[in-house]
């Protein structure tokens, strides 16, 4: 009873399993539901035999009265199954499995081979179910079955589907063809069926005892059926239902009826029979699951995979994770090390004491170096104030000296002494400059030495970051690498364990220990009977076959690891490795420093040094000239001053055109020197040459060009064809200032007249020395016999940039302009531009429309080619830039190389702001970039997913 109750738990149980797997259920339902059935079922006696045999009449014997229809004819056309009900009842169990019952009277038109309406009916029908109030009914159900090798297929087909039900078979033979060919058939398949088997011979009336012992004729029976049957037992049943109906014993013991007795006792007893029946059933459910499981897992790859998920549960996934947790921590320290680098680099270093904070840090030569510049940077500063303030006085000197002059110069002899201590004061002034001209000299030397030096520091300082950052930025790379090599390889390596494989392994194993959980009660201990029966010990068998049929699978172990392997945190990024990169082309100190150092000395010097020349050499050369004069008149006269103005006279003569005078500035003036003959000034009158010369200056510009000038009234033809070129490069400009200079004698009958005249155009003003020398015609009116231009000076107009610090402007910009695009801040790059210019609005809306889109810049170069005045306080800087743009969104690059014109305005002669950027030419270059690591497209992504 145990074993019944745990075969029916473990077959609910499996069965709400398969309620899962649908062409599982869809395949074994019908077995199951069977076997459920089945295990209700009370013993169960199956009447098999050829047509005609007897059969119906034997079960008649059995139930001790004719209920069923017997016939000469092929009679039995269903299959008809007795079982206990108090009353007599006709249930029709149709193929479909709908049940309907029937009032007694149709029983033969049901189940005999009958014409009529229900000849239809009965092939649907699968057995026919009659109830009878007969004892022995409650314990053996009898069936009663239509004779094989009928006419009829389907009743073959139905006592076939009726034979897996039944315990035990009777086959009853025909007295008069026992052991046909065809019989034999149907034997061995119902041993193949291992039902136990029954022989009766069935007609024995007709046996006549004195030709043969009855046990001779059973014997020889029994042989013709080759040893198929053990048991032969002989029986009339007509006869023993006669004998019944009569209550004749002795006619029953005739019939050899108490030998059927016997052996339907012992059927009853018998425990085993009804395991072996059910069993005989569940091995063959088995053997169906058994065939899945094989099916399943073959079409699982179960033994491919199962190697795989092993080696990766066990060695490649803990490898990987010791891998991500020790790399990632390596990875990391590298990464703050080396962003404390780039932090030190991006820092904006504006003095000496800044940099020096830096090298502190990188120690050595850097820092040694830092020192000393800061050092030397002081003492320049230092220099160069006390410089500047030597330089005032000396200016203010000079210009006194200026203003002395015209006053000195036309006093002539009388104003001797004056003269002698203009040349006194002019030579000490000449010392002082000369002084100062040796200071401004060092100092430039000092500041270009400091430039040299902050060069050096720059490459030093780079130099040390890239090597502090080498060694870590190598341990970056390698393990980024060394990730990426691990993670392709295991990518290859499992590729085909994606989710729909595991899925499908994972409802394999579930199936699989769902069945082992369900049978396993069924096949633990049953009773001792239970054990003995074959068909339960085959089952049994099957059921540990199907259990060691897979393999041991951690899948959900695979599934979590898996999971969390495709989880695993990258930080292994290009973005990174780029931004290293990037950082460390970038100009350091340099261009932190450079800006902070005061300008190139000689700008000022020289600007005022020129004043001082300009106007003091000037002086001294006709001071010499003067003094040459008097002091040859003097000493003709008088010789006691004489070494005291020699003196005076040599200091002035040696220093003047050596030493301060460059070649250019030397003025046509002091040419007329070389001429022997010297007529003293006061035998003219400046007076009347200074009108002469004015009228001409009044009329000469207008008059010339309207075409009304008379030059001949002026200039003799020699001296018209030098002035009047020049008169008309001028004609559109406006002459801004003339300084008359003097009129000075020079030689008999000849004046000399100068003249500075000052012409200024669009970005540059120009001072001429104009000499006229004015002579007297015969007719005693003056004439200006001939001109010397020369031009005297050049210089630009409005604020004079410092072209140096414009260049660094421009890097600044250049370095801000990438960090406003990278950090998307515009206010990086704004102070750079005039604020209402084109340029600032320009930039400002690129700015805006790549904000957000995560593009990266990355510098290559930028070479300033030219820089040129265009206009007042207006400079053009001709430049060209390379960089590189990023775009991680579809992995692309491009680099750029452009010509560009920058529009600056000066305004100061250090302080800059750019109008206008001119792109002249872009060359442009798109190339695809390798995706950035497996975070962003990771390559298990198609194959794998939750
Ligand atoms: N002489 C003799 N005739 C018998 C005996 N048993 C049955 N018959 C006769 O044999 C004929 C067939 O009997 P059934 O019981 O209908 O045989 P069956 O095997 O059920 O036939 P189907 O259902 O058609 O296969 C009938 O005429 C019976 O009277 C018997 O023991 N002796
Ligand atoms: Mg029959």
């Amino acid at each position: 009873m145990n074993w019944r109750s745990d075969l029916s738990a473990a077959l609910t149980k499996f069965s709400e399993t398969l309620d899962h797997i649908p062409e599982l259920r869809d395949k074994l339902r019908k077995e199951i539901a069977g076997l459920q059935t089945e295990l209700e079922e009370e013993t169960t006696l199956i009447v098999a035999g050829e047509f005609k045999a007897g059969k119906s009449t034997f079960v008649n014997a059995l139930l001790g009265r004719s209920e069923l229809t017997v016939d000469v004819l092929p009679t039995t056309a269903v299959m008809t199954k007795l079982t206990y009900g108090s009353e007599k009842k006709v249930l029709g169990h149709f193929q479909n499995g709908t049940i309907k019952e029937y009032s007694a009277e149709w029983l033969p038109q049901l189940t005999a081979e009958v014409g009529g309406e229900m000849a239809k009916l009965r092939k649907e029908l699968a057995y026919v179910e009659l109830q009878l109030p007969i004892e022995r009914l409650k314990t053996l159900h009898i069936i009663d079955s239509p004779g094989l090798n009928s006419s009829h297929d389907e009743h073959t087909e139905a006592t076939r589907s009726m034979l897996d039900r039944a315990d035990i078979l009777i086959w009853v033979f025909s007295y008069q063809f026992t052991g046909s060919f065809t019989e034999l058939e149907q034997i061995d398949d119902i041993l193949r069926r291992q039902i136990p088997i029954i022989g009766l011979v069935n007609g024995i009336d007709s046996h006549d005892e004195e030709e043969e012992a009855l046990e001779d004729f059973l014997a020889g029976q029994q042989r013709r059926l080759q040893g198929k049957i053990d048991r032969l037992i002989g029986v009339s049943a007509r006869e023993a239902l006669k004998a019944m109906e009569e209550g004749n014993q002795q006619r029953l013991l005739y019939s050899g009826w108490p030998q059927v007795d016997k052996l339907i006792n012992s059927i009853k007893q018998d425990s085993s029979l009804m395991p072996a029946r059910v069993f005989r059933r569940v091995e063959i459910l088995l053997k169906q699951i058994e065939e899945y499981f094989t099916q399943e897992k073959s079409e699982s790859c179960v033994s491919r995979f199962q190697p795989l998920i092993d080696s990766f549960i066990s060695t490649d996934f803990p490898e990987m994770q010791r891998f991500v947790n020790k790399g990632r921590k390596e990875y990391e320290e590298a990464y703050s090390r080396v962003s404390q680098w780039l932090n030190i680099y991006k820092a904006k270093l504006r003095s000496p004491e800044e940099i020096q904070k830096v090298t502190m840090q990188l120690g050595g030569k850097a820092e040694e170096l830092s020192h000393y510049i800061k050092d030397k940077f002081s003492s320049f500063k230092h220099s160069f104030d006390s410089y500047t303030s030597q330089v005032e006085p000396l200016r203010k000197q000079s210009d006194e000296l200026i203003q002395q002059w015209p006053e000195i110069s036309w006093g002539g002899l009388r104003r001797f002494r004056k003269i002698k201590r203009f040349a006194t004061e002019m030579a000490a002034c000449q010392i002082m400059r000369s002084e100062l001209e040796v200071i401004h000299t060092g100092l430039n030397k000092t500041r270009g030495q400091i430039l040299s030096d902050i060069q050096s520091l720059d490459t030093l300082i780079k130099k040390n970051i890239q090597t502090a950052i080498d060694p870590d930025y190598t341990t970056m790379d390698s393990l980024s690498k060394e990730w990426k090599a691990k993670l392709e390889r295991l990518n290859i390596k499992y590729k085909e364990i994606d989710a729909k494989a595991l899925d499908r392994l994972d409802r394999l194993y579930s199936i699989h220990s769902a069945f082992i959980k369900a049978f396993q009660p069924a096949f633990i201990s049953p009773d001792k009977v239970v054990t003995a029966v074959d068909s339960y010990q085959r089952s049994k068998h099957h059921y540990e076959n199907i259990k060691v049929s897979l393999p041991e699978l951690s899948i959900e172990q695979a599934r979590k690891d898996f999971n969390e392997f495709f989880r695993l945190p990258s930080v292994w990024s290009e973005k990174i490795r780029a931004g290293i990169k990037g950082n460390i082309s970038a100009d350091f100190v340099t261009s932190m420093l450079i800006p902070h150092l005061p300008q190139k000395v000689d700008y000022d010097a020289e600007g005022l040094l020129r004043g001082i020349k300009k106007n003091v050499v000037e002086s001294a050369s006709l001071v010499s000239l003067i003094l040459f004069i008097i002091l040859a008149y003097y000493l003709s006269n008088n010789s006691s001053s004489k070494e005291e103005n020699n003196a005076d006279g040599i200091a002035l003569e040696q220093n003047t055109p050596s030493s301060l005078d460059p070649p250019s500035f030397t003025p046509a003036a002091t040419q007329p020197v070389e001429s022997p003959e010297i007529i003293p000034a006061a035998a003219y009158d400046p007076e009347e040459i200074a009108n002469f010369l004015d009228d001409m200056y009044s009329r000469v510009p207008s008059e010339s060009r309207t075409g009304n000038f008379d030059p001949k009234v002026y200039f003799t033809d020699e001296a018209w064809q030098v002035y009047e070129p020049y008169v008309k490069q001028f004609y559109s400009n406006v002459r801004t200032q003339e300084i008359n200079r003097g009129i000075y004698a020079l030689r008999t009958g000849e004046m000399v007249a100068m003249r500075d005249e000052v012409y200024e155009t669009d970005n540059e003003r120009l001072t001429y020395q104009v000499t006229f020398e004015v002579t007297t015609r015969q007719d005693q009116t003056l004439v200006v016999s001939n001109v010397s231009i020369n031009q005297h000076a050049k210089e630009p107009i409005g604020i004079v940039a410092d072209v140096g610090a414009m260049e660094q402007f421009l890097q600044d910009y250049r370095a801000n302009y990438f960090d406003t695009l990278n950090e998307d801040d515009f206010r990086l790059v704004s102070s750079y531009l005039t604020p209402d210019g084109e340029a600032y609005s320009e930039l400002l809306k690129y700015t805006a429309s790549i904000s957000g889109r995560g593009y990266k810049f990355e510098h290559v170069d930028f070479k300033i080619n030219n820089i040129k005045q265009s206009g007042p306080n207006v400079y053009v800087a001709s430049t060209s830039e390379g960089f590189i743009t990023y775009d991680y969104a579809v992995n692309k690059q491009a680099e750029y190389h452009r010509k560009k014109q920058y529009f600056i305005r000066a305004l100061d002669k250090d302080k800059f702001s750019i109008d206008r950027i001119v792109i002249l030419d872009t060359q442009k270059q798109t190339q695809e970039i390798t995706p950035q690591t497996v975070e962003e497209g990771n390559v298990f992504d198609d194959v794998y997913s939750e």
